[in-house]
C-alpha cells in the first residue's frame, strides 16, 4: 500500500492577513484549489476542513456506502431555524426518511406536468412586469425580479398560497427577513463583524417567518381540502408507508419553512446567472433564441405546453453551463461513515468535514484547459456522454441531493425560454459581474436593459 501523507494546507492567509469573508471565501477556495489540488486542508473560523475540488476524489466520495452528508457549522447553524426540516436534519434523524419517502411522489414527472401550469401563470406576471418596463424604458433589477419569480412559483405550486411579490414594488417581507437571517448565520460562523450579533433582529426575523408558515398551513386547513396534489397536501394527509405514521405539526412547519427557502433562494441566482451570460454571449443568444422561435414561432402570446419544456435542449444546456460556472448552492459537506483513506494517501477520521467546493470541482481538468470558457456545447449529449459523472455536482450526491431538482429546471427551463423569446438583452451599463453570498451565491447589482424582439436599435 502507498504511504500515508499529510493533506497539503495553504502556506498562509492571503494579504491582508485576515481569512476572506462572503463571496470572496469562494473566490479564495477557487484559486487555492488551483495551487494545492484536489484536495487540500483549511483551518479558518475556528473549523477544520478538507476542501475537495478534484473530479477522481469526488468519484470515490460518491460511495455512499462510505460517506454520507455532513451537517457542517453553517448548516448546524442553519439548524436553529430549520431544524430537522429536510435539508437541515441528520441522516440518522427518523424524520429525514420518513419526510423523504412522503415528499418524494411531489416531485415526480407526473407533479411536474400539474406545477406547469401555475408556473406559466407565475412565469406570465414576470412578463407583465418586464414589458412595463419596456414601455417606460426603464432597466429591470435581474436578482430581485428573479427572486420575486421563484418565491412566488414555489408558494403557489407548493403550498397554493399566491404571495404575489412580482405584483408588488417591495420585495416580500418574507424573503427581506430569510435574507436577513442567513446573513445572522453565516456572521454566527465567521464572526460578526466588529460590533454584536443582531439578536434580536434574528429573533424577529425567524418570528416573522414562521407567522407565514402558520398562515399558509392554517389557511389549507381552514379550506378543509384533503388533497395530496401538491407539497403542502402530502405533508399534511399523507401517512409514511414504513410506520403509517403522519408527519408532525412542528415538523411540517419546519419542512414548509425548508421549501420555502431552499424552492426559491438558489433557483432566482441560477436564472440571474444565466441571463447574466446571455447578455454577455450574443451567438448563444442567438441559438437559443432560434430554439425557442422554431416551437413558438413570432407570436407574442406564446402557449408553451409541458411537452415544449422537454423541447428547449439548447436552454437547458444555457443553465447546466451556468451551473457549472456558478453552482448556486455553492458547496455541500460529507463525511467518512468510518475512519479511512482518501485518494490512496491521505487519512480522514469518522466525523471530518470534507467540503466539497462544487464551483472549483466544476473547474478540475477533465472540464478540458479553457475551464472558464462559458461554452453550452460542453453539455451537447455526446460531451456529457464522454464525462465522468461525477465532476458535476450542482444538485449535491445520493440520498441528500436536491429533490427539487427537476422543478428547479423545468421552472428555469419555462422561464429563460419566455424571456428569450420576447426580448433583446441590452448591456447598457457594461455590467460587470459582481458576487453576493449569504449562505448561496448570487449576482449583485445587475440591472438589464431591455427592448422587444425584432425592434431596431
Ligand atoms: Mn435544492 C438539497 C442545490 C433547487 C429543495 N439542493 C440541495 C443540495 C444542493 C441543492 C447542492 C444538497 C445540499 C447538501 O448536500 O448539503 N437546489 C439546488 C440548486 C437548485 C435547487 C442549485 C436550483 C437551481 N432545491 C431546489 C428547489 C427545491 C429544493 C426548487 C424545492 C422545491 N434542495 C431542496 C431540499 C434539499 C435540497 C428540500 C434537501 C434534500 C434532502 O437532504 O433530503
Amino acid at each position: 500500500a502507498q504511504a500515508l501523507e499529510p493533506l497539503p494546507e495553504p502556506s498562509a492567509l492571503p494579504a491582508g492577513g485576515d481569512a476572506p469573508t462572503g463571496a470572496d471565501v469562494l473566490l479564495y477556495l477557487i484559486q487555492q484549489a488551483k495551487q494545492l489540488g484536489p484536495l487540500f486542508r483549511m483551518r479558518a473560523f475556528g473549523q477544520e476542513n478538507v476542501i475537495v475540488s478534484g473530479a477522481d476524489v469526488m468519484a470515490e466520495l460518491s460511495d455512499e456506502s462510505r460517506f454520507g452528508k455532513k451537517i457542517e457549522a453553517s448548516l448546524e447553524a442553519v439548524r436553529l431555524i430549520l431544524k430537522d426540516g429536510l435539508f437541515t436534519a441528520y441522516n440518522d434523524e427518523p424524520n429525514w426518511r420518513k419526510a423523504h419517502d412522503i415528499l418524494m411522489p411531489a416531485f415526480s414527472l407526473g407533479a411536474m406536468r400539474d406545477y406547469h401550469g401555475p408556473m406559466l401563470r407565475v412565469a406570465r406576471d414576470l412578463l407583465a412586469k418586464w414589458d412595463r418596463a419596456v414601455r417606460e424604458k426603464t432597466p429591470v433589477d435581474v436578482v430581485g425580479d428573479m427572486t420575486r419569480l421563484t418565491f412566488d412559483t414555489i408558494g403557489l405550486c407548493g403550498f397554493g398560497y399566491d404571495f404575489e411579490s412580482l405584483r408588488h414594488e417591495e420585495p416580500h417581507p418574507f424573503v427581506t427577513a430569510m435574507s436577513r437571517v442567513l446573513l445572522y448565520v453565516e456572521l454566527m460562523v465567521e464572526g460578526p463583524e466588529g460590533g454584536e450579533l443582531p439578536t434580536e433582529q434574528f429573533h424577529q426575523d425567524c418570528a416573522l417567518m414562521l407567522d407565514l408558515v402558520e398562515e399558509v398551513v392554517q389557511q389549507r386547513r381552514a379550506s378543509g381540502d384533503p388533497s395530496t396534489d401538491d407539497l403542502l397536501g402530502r405533508m399534511l394527509h399523507t401517512r409514511h408507508e414504513a410506520t403509517g405514521a403522519p408527519l408532525d405539526d412542528d415538523n411540517i412547519r419546519r419542512q414548509v419553512l425548508t421549501f420555502l427557502i431552499a424552492g426559491h433562494e438558489t433557483t432566482s441566482g441560477a436564472l440571474s446567472f444565466a441571463l447574466y451570460y446571455l447578455l454577455k454571449h450574443p451567438a448563444v443568444l442567438a441559438r437559443a433564441q432560434t430554439e425557442v422561435d422554431a416551437l413558438w414561432g413570432d407570436t407574442d402570446e406564446p402557449e408553451p405546453t409541458y411537452n415544449d419544456i422537454g423541447k428547449l435542449g439548447y436552454i437547458r444546456q444555457v443553465l447546466s453551463e451556468s451551473l457549472r460556472l456558478f453552482p448556486t448552492a455553492g458547496a455541500f459537506s460529507l463525511t467518512p461513515h468510518e475512519d479511512t483513506v482518501i485518494a490512496g494517501k491521505y487519512a480522514v477520521r469518522k466525523g471530518d468535514t470534507l467540503t466539497v467546493i462544487t464551483s472549483a470541482l466544476h473547474r478540475d481538468p477533465v472540464w478540458g484547459d479553457n475551464v472558464e470558457l462559458f461554452d453550452p456545447e460542453r453539455f451537447s449529449p455526446e460531451r456529457v456522454e464522454a464525462r465522468p459523472v461525477h465532476a458535476y455536482k450542482p444538485f449535491g450526491n445520493g440520498e441528500r441531493a436536491c429533490i427539487g431538482r427537476q422543478f428547479a429546471l423545468h421552472e428555469a427551463t419555462l422561464v429563460l425560454g419566455l424571456l428569450v423569446h420576447r426580448y433583446r438583452l441590452i448591456d447598457d451599463t457594461d455590467y460587470h459581474l459582481k458576487l453576493k453570498r449569504t449562505l448561496t451565491v448570487k449576482p449583485t447589482d445587475f440591472q438589464l436593459g431591455l427592448l422587444p424582439r425584432g425592434s431596431a436599435d
